[in-house]
């Protein structure tokens, strides 16, 4: 029985009889359009095709003769060319999709005083129950329409392109097949190479990242017959909503723009220096996934060694320090296939807008410019000295990290006992009172990797500095040198100065100073000069009695050379 069904309904739709050439007859046919859907973009015209299904009733008796429902496969058939029962032809006319009419064809526009198969009896006014699937017609070509379009279009997609874009696939009735949204992955492709329908290889051209778009393929643009899975049926047209996520391709190179670059530029990056920098990353569509200022903390490497993926270490070459860059890296440079688990997919493109905070080469020295320097300058500063200085500490990026400006006096300290970082030490040594300088420390002169309070590991410090005060120093572990040729000779009767023999501390204390106020003599400088003058008097006074004696000092004579002493 179903198989003579389906051999009838063959005769029915493809070699109708067409008896009647009355011009009248047609409007016999009588048409209730019993569902409209809200939108009709298209109505059937004659010699578009069709995709529908029907039940087939008698009127007489509501005997139902054919369904396509029950085959479950709809009718494709062509409107106007005669395929069609003439009546069915006319009455399918004007149809839209998923609207759902009953047909009613007289005898006269069907199978007349005949009959057909003994299952339409003669002078049968045929019911058609149609519900109208799909229409396309030969002269279809893809249809786009733009439902996002945006601003600055980062790049377009064009032949030979790797895309990856999200897609809803949907029949014209709206009936869901296909949803790269519900697998929760991109489609990923390249154009040109045959590897998606005609109909969409042209559908997908010339899309921005982000760009929104409906694209409609006619079935001869889509799948034609051939079914594909199970939810497409033959001769299906399809409409995909498609999102632009990504596109590149495998001839890109890194894209560099200099979104800020610092007027003053004495020395960009190059390979072997260290870079800190800061970055926000983006896939191309704007979404982030990562940022170093979410971590408050700078991203630190060598450049050009390998140690950063490719793209980025072409991209970190001849930066500036303070310059902001925006990089665009395709997926060969970057991560490829692979990705990064969780947070960056396969063959994905990324953007780094980053910006440099500084950099340095482990073989830098420390870099002394000079700001002012006064016109007498005759004495500088050297190991041992002690200075009293003005300075202001800032990352390369002008952050302020320490000032003597905070404190209520400037800054003292003895040159060469390693009392600050030795870069500092550098860059106070060989100043005059009143000069002025920048200097600036790379970390290996600072604070090293690790950093200090404050100070970020391997930052590259900038100090303002300005000499206050100089007071030439005596070297390590010395409290008092004689400047000229050490001293009188004999010593004790000049200590002696009212000539009793006996040198009390008192009048020690007098004798030294009149030797520093006289040009002779020099005291650590930086320390309090009485406890200085009193340690060395107790160092004289050998027998602790409170008086240095002659045979105290020609004692001292027979040793070795002190420090601390004469
Ligand atoms: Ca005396
Ligand atoms: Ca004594």
């Amino acid at each position: 029985m179903d198989l003579f069904l389906s051999l009838l309904s063959f005769l029915l739709h493809l070699f109708s009889v067409n008896c009647d050439t009355d011009p009248d007859a047609f409007v016999d046919v009588k048409v209730d359009r019993y569902f409209m859907p809200t939108r009709c973009p298209r109505e059937v015209q004659s010699e578009d095709f069709v995709r529908y299904h029907f039940n087939g009733t008698l009127q007489a008796d509501g005997k139902k003769f054919d369904s396509s429902h029950d085959r479950s496969t709809a009718i494709v058939s062509q409107v106007g060319s005669g395929n069609l029962l003439t009546g069915l032809d006319r009455g399918l006319q004007g149809m839209c999709v998923n609207e759902r009419r009953h047909i009613f064809v007289p005898p006269h526009l069907a199978f007349g005083t005949v009959g057909a198969g003994g299952v339409i009896p003669p002078n049968a006014t045929l019911v058609y129950d149609v519900l109208l699937l799909d229409i396309w017609s030969t002269d279809d070509t893809v249809q786009i329409r733009t439902l996002y379009k945006p601003e600055k279009c980062v790049r377009a997609s064009a032949t030979s392109d790797f895309v990856r874009y999200h897609y809803n696939g949907t029949l014209l009735t709206g009936q869901a097949f296909d949803s790269s949204h519900r697998r929760n992955a991109t489609y990923d492709t390249y154009l040109g190479q045959g590897e998606l329908i005609p109909g969409m290889e042209e559908g997908l051209l010339g899309m921005c990242v982000g760009e929104r778009r409906v694209v409609i393929v006619p079935p001869f643009l889509g799948y034609g017959e051939n079914v594909s899975g199970t939810t497409v049926p033959p001769q299906a047209t399809l409409v995909y909503e498609v999102l632009m996520i990504d596109v590149f391709n495998s001839k890109d190179n890194v894209t560099i723009t200099a979104t800020d670059v610092p007027e003053h530029c004495s020395r960009r990056t190059k390979t072997g220096d260290f870079i800190r920098y800061h970055y926000n990353g983006t896939f191309q569509d704007g979404t982030p996934f990562d940022s170093s200022y979410r971590r408050n903390s700078t991203y630190n490497t060598y450049i050009g060694l390998g140690y950063v993926i490719r793209g980025m270490d072409q991209a970190l070459q001849g930066l500036c320090c303070g310059e902001k860059r925006r990089v665009v890296i395709p997926p060969h440079l970057a991560y490829g296939e692979s990705g990064v688990e969780n947070l960056i997919p396969s063959w994905t493109v990324l953007v780094f807008d980053i910006h440099v905070i500084d950099f340095h080469n482990p073989k830098d020295s420390v870099e002394i410019r000079t700001v002012l320097k006064p016109p007498n300058c005759k004495e500088t500063s050297e190991a041992n000295d002690w200075i009293q200085y003005r300075y202001n500490c800032s990352l390369m990026d002008g952050t302020l990290l320490y000032s003597s400006e905070q404190y209520d006096s400037p800054s003292v300290t003895t040159l060469g006992v390693n009392a600050v970082i030795s870069g500092l030490e550098t860059g106070l040594s060989g100043m005059c009172v009143g000069e002025r300088r920048e200097v600036v420390i790379p970390p290996h002169w600072a604070h090293g990797e690790n950093g200090a309070s404050g100070v970020p590991g391997s930052a590259v410090l900038l100090f303002e500095l300005e000499l206050v005060k100089l007071q030439k120093g005596v070297p390590d572990g010395f409290m008092f040198v004689w400047l000229d040729d050490g001293g009188p000779d004999p010593l004790f009767p000049a200590m002696d100065l009212n000539g009793d023999k006996q040198v009390p501390l008192e009048e020690f204390s007098e004798f030294i100073k009149l030797q520093v106020q006289e040009g002779k003599g020099r005291l650590r400088p930086g320390v309090d000069q009485e406890s200085i003058i009193r340690d060395m008097f107790y160092n004289q006074d050998s027998n602790r009695d409170g008086k240095i004696l002659e045979e105290e000092v020609q004692l001292k004579d027979d040793t070795v050379p002190q420090r601390d002493e004469f």
